[in-house]
């Protein structure tokens, strides 16, 4: 009988754990120096189910690593107005070193005018046109915080990427563009070969199947299957899609973009879903707070 040699799993839980033990370190570090805590806000409007998730799991991890947290709920009537005024606010709070708005916000509201609105310097989701700038431009700058995961994930596993092809397939501002200029600029973990496909690609599988580090994130539970990957690849799953399963308590279960079974046994590396880029969007949103705080990226 032929064995299947499982992927190893790049198990974005464990390390995100680990960063959160060092973050919570540098915390103590700080409050003996006779700091305030660092303190992260966040905005959620409305109450989208997977949204009130995602808020609950950073207000966790800020009391994990000692961190203040503030949540400003506001109801999805709210007009755009209001919601700068809140923005405004929290822009001028002495006492709140960064903020997130929480995303998707209701389709009457415009996304780039509220995110133009957040003050750079306290931008820890990394998404004002500032900051994406700075990073294009290597200078200090708050890093999106699933990029960010993703290339300290690489990091810390070790994971090659000097001359290697990259595939990443799907475009958004938040992931796909990030990602692919993080990984094709100079050094590690950047020097890689980098192809962005999306909708409009032709042939998808011809590119995926050259790749030797695949990051999907296309919102598709399933939509990579083992025919279009390399033997000995590694796979990043960032999909994380909300799939109706009467076994769970919850009534659902998360599923990635990645046929993950099938895919697997191919893949030299592999991150499960729930438990790999996940968690690790949430450590690099604490350590971006950790900056703010100690006024690491725009000074104080
Ligand atoms: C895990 C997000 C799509 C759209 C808006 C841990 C998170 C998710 C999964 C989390 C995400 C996804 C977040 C796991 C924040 C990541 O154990 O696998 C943490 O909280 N995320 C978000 O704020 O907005 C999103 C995905």
């Amino acid at each position: 009988m032929t064995m299947h040699q499982r992927g190893h799993l790049l198990d974005g839980k464990t390390l995100s754990e680990t960063i959160q033990g060092e973050i919570a370190q540098q915390v103590t570090e700080l409050k003996k120096k006779g700091h305030r805590a660092p303190h992260l806000a966040a905005v959620l409007v409305g109450s989208d189910g997977a949204s009130e998730t995602y808020v609950s799991h950073k207000v966790k991890a800020c009391e994990r690593v000692g961190f203040e947290s503030t949540l400003v709920r506001l109801p999805d009537t709210i007009v755009e107005q209001e919601l700068m005024d809140v923005i405004d606010e929290l822009n001028n709070d002495d006492n709140i070193d960064g903020f997130i708005v929480q995303l998707p916000l209701p389709k009457h509201i415009r996304v780039d005018k509220v995110l133009e609105r957040i003050k750079p310097s306290k931008d820890v989701d990394g998404f004002h046109p500032i900051n994406t700038g700075r990073m294009v431009a290597n200078l200090p700058a708050y890093k999106p915080a699933t990029p960010d995961g993703i290339v300290e994930m690489i990091n810390r596993f070790n994971i090659p990427t000097q001359g290697c092809h990259v595939v990443v397939i799907g475009r958004s501002l938040i992931v796909g563009t990030p990602i692919s200029l993080l990984l094709s600029r100079d050094g590690y973990p950047g020097d890689a070969t980098v192809t962005l496909c999306h909708r409009y690609t032709k042939d998808l599988a011809s590119y995926t199947r050259r790749a030797d580090i695949l990051i999907v994130a296309v919102g598709i539970p399933g939509f990579i299957t083992a025919d279009m990957v390399k033997e000995g690849a590694t796979v990043i799953d960032v999909g994380i899609t909300r799939v109706a399963d009467e076994s769970k308590k919850s009534g659902f279960s998360l599923k990635g973009d990645v046929a993950f079974e099938e895919v697997a046994p191919k893949a030299a590396f592999i991150t499960p879903v729930p438990g790999g880029v996940g968690p690790m969007t949430i450590a690099s949103l604490l350590k971006n707070t950790l900056l703010a705080a100690k006024g690491a990226v725009y000074g104080k």
